[in-house]
């Protein structure tokens, strides 16, 4: 049997890979907040130009900053929180950025060119060039694969990036996302290196006491609506300080969520602690199939996401909040489940 086939994008990555050879100034870049995916991609990417010879830097706002824990062996180089002087002559390589909104380098939009390589099916198709690719796990396999186009070899630390991102971003291999060519990258990590276990005990232990903590509040404040079809927590700044956790340590509560029986959408609603976003609340969703698509109610508050998996940020109070969301779930189901 044949392996399967690269998706069906090869003309627009032949495109990012000219474009990458020819241009010599570069900045790369991704959303905020950023996950596995975000920072596999942005630092294999980086990793990428600096082998072709080519000068770049890697923007990140300041409150990005630091990683949450489980990020922190990333190692970020030439690491820049301002945009750059010449930013009109550079190409700017945006990763796994599904709406240009999303990313607090919107400043950037000032480059020269911008490339913009990303899998959400939502994507705003922002770019001077756009490598969009929906059916792929994660971005960092489209950057795997312009290494594959390129024949470039990648150290040990970048398999280990592209190994992150893959794993995050398929939910350790098992959400929908996940094809023969996640499987086949996998592969070819582990051959370049990658220890599994190392990487596993990196991401899921060593975990933060304060994060157990935060998610002992979470869960004991659990909320459900609608014969259960909507699973709900809400974790406000008093809740985040009293843990002595960051923000960043809510990641994963709302998988708990999707896991109970009888919920068709799970939502996370957390109190946003950043002095200057007092009063606005991050919402993230779970779908668990395609019954609802939780990216269309994160696109009606201005975020985006996947059909499965997806959020925004609001300064809507909590009540408001739970309000909007039945009446969105109830509004797509409306055809097949109508409310008792
Ligand atoms: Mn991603």
């Amino acid at each position: 049997m044949n392996a399967p086939a690269a998706h069906d994008h090869t003309t627009t990555q032949h495109e990012v890979v000219k474009r990458l050879q020819q241009d010599t100034r570069f900045v790369v870049a991704t959303h905020e907040n950023p996950d596995g995916d975000a920072l596999g991609s942005l630092v294999a990417m980086h990793a990428l130009l600096k082998s072709l010879g080519k000068e770049v830097e890697m923007f990140m706002a300041a409150r990005d900053l630091p990683l949450p824990d489980e990020y922190s062996f990333f190692e970020l180089e030439d690491l820049i929180h301002t945009v750059p002087e010449d930013i009109g002559e550079r190409t700017i390589v945006f990763l796994d950025c599904g709406n240009i909104d999303r990313s607090p380098s919107l400043v950037l939009s000032g480059g020269a060119f911008l490339v913009n390589i990303d899998h959400h099916h939502d994507n705003t198709r922002f770019g001077t060039l756009n490598h969009v690719v929906a059916d792929a796990s994660c971005t960092a396999e489209l950057v795997w694969e312009i290494y594959n186009e390129l024949a470039l070899p990648f150290s040990p630390e970048i398999a280990d990036a592209l190994y992150v991102a893959l794993v995050t971003d398929t939910g350790r291999f098992m959400y929908e996302s996940t094809g023969p060519r996640a499987h086949l990258m996998a592969a070819a990590l582990i051959e370049a290196g990658v220890e599994v276990e190392t990487i596993y005990r990196r991401l899921y232990e060593g975990l933060p006491l304060a994060k157990l903590t935060l998610l002992a509040v979470a869960l004991s404040e659990v909320q459900r609506f609608d014969s259960g079809r909507l699973t709900l927590s809400v974790l406000s700044a008093g809740d985040f300080a009293k843990a002595h956790a960051d923000q960043s340590y809510s990641e994963g509560v709302v998988d708990h969520l999707r896991a109970v029986a009888g919920t068709k959408v799970a939502a996370l609603i957390r109190e946003l602690t950043d002095p200057d976003r007092r009063g606005e609340r991050k919402v993230s969703l779970r779908a668990i199939d395609d019954d609802v698509d939780v990216s269309q109610i994160a696109r009606g508050q201005g975020g985006g996401g996947h059909r499965r998996a997806a959020g925004f940020s609001t300064a809507l109070s909590v009540e408001e909040l739970i309000t909007f969301l039945r009446g969105e779930i109830a509004a797509q189901l409306s055809d097949s489940t109508p409310l008792p």
